[in-house]
């Protein structure tokens, strides 16, 4: 039998943590023969509902599940994990400023760093989810420098996967059968869903998202615009912000990066750039990405329009004024 991975979840006792922990316990995240041993985390006001989340874990009576840690001990938490799945932060409130709320998750992200690097199993895979998320990323990885950076991602594959959507739904195509779109850069509004290398799977072949489309004011406007505000058009109905397709998007993320992304597709995740398509290194952007063998690489040499340029350009932008801020927080 195949040992149990030890899979982190941070913020647990919340929205995101109450739709991921089944799915990863019902192998949607690892795989369908691969038992797991979840380690919750949450803060101590949040204690009896983590316990509640563990007792329903155990009702559940999940075959793959072959433990329960739920505590609100940090090194507890992080102890052997080989995946971290960092959904904790302190959120947005009304009427606060964005320099407290940074201040609150650098504080948060660097702790929570020297954890991982002091008690996580060597070449753990971290995904941090929680917003910033590409700079509370870039924090962990600076206050982590024994993991390699390699292993520090953040989550965009939401919006990858709303784009997919979009695109399924405007064509009435299955959105399995939508591939390579590109979410570049922030998870933010500033973000660029990209089709320009997208297509779908016809009886007669691939054919290019944009020649069915055929409408570029469509593709350069409302499309774009709903994807980057699809998060706020959520909150709206909902009164509560996405959290299964959250949960759902953390495991495509995670199942890919360790098991491979399919042959001749890609798929958008925040990782640390080396410069590619002159994006400034040094900071955690999204890109298209291939994995195999449980590494990831960026999709070298895609053509990028003038348009596609201002808009990696305008997102990069906003990353580096976020990580300023960040640094700024921790003088
Ligand atoms: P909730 O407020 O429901 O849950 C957050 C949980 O984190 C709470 O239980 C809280 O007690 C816990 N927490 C706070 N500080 C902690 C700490 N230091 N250590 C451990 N746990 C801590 O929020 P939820 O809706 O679950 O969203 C979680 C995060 O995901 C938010 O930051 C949110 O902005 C972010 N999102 C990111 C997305 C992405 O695509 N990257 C999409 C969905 C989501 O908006």
């Amino acid at each position: 039998a195949k040992e149990p991975v030890r899979v982190l979840v941070t913020g647990a006792a919340g929205q995101i943590g109450y739709a991921l922990v089944p799915m990863v316990a019902r192998g949607a995240m690892l795989g369908l023969n691969q038992p797991v041993i979840l380690h919750m985390l949450d803060i101590p006001p949040a204690t009896e509902a983590l316990n509640g989340v563990k007792m329903e874990l155990v009702d559940a009576a999940f075959p793959l599940l072959k433990g329960v840690v739920a505590t609100t001990d940090v090194i507890e938490a992080c102890t052997g994990v080989n995946i971290a799945v960092m959904v904790g932060g302190f959120p947005r409130k009304e009427g606060m400023e964005r320099k407290d709320v940074m201040s609150k998750n650098v504080s948060i992200y660097k702790s929570q760093a020297s954890a991982l690097e002091k008690h996580a199993a060597p070449n753990c895979k971290v995904l941090v989810v929680a917003n910033p998320a590409n700079t509370n990323a870039l924090i962990l990885k600076e206050f982590a420098p024994s993991i390699p950076e390699r292993n520090i991602t953040c989550l965009t594959r939401l919006d990858h996967n709303r784009a997919l959507g979009q695109i399924s739904e405007r064509l009435n195509v299955h959105v399995g059968d939508v591939k390579n779109v590109i979410i570049w850069g922030n998870h933010s509004s500033t973000q660029y869903p990209d089709v320009n290398h997208a297509s779908v799977k016809t009886s007669s072949g691939d054919k290019p998202v944009r020649e069915l489309v055929g409408n570029d004011e469509w593709l350069k406007g409302e499309f774009i615009t709903t994807v980057q505000q699809r998060g706020a058009a959520i909150i709206k109905a909902r009164k509560l912000s996405s959290a299964l397709s959250a949960a759902s998007s953390a495991c495509d993320h995670i199942r890919d990066w360790v098991l491979g992304t399919p042959e001749g597709s890609w798929v958008s995740m925040g990782v640390y750039s080396d410069g590619s398509y002159n994006v400034p290194a040094g900071l955690i952007y999204s890109f298209p990405i291939t994995c195999k063998n449980g590494e990831w690489s960026i999709v070298k040499g895609l053509s990028i329009d003038d348009f596609s340029r201002k808009k990696l350009d305008l997102t990069a932008q906003e990353l580096s004024e976020e990580k300023s801020l960040a640094y700024s927080c921790l003088s």
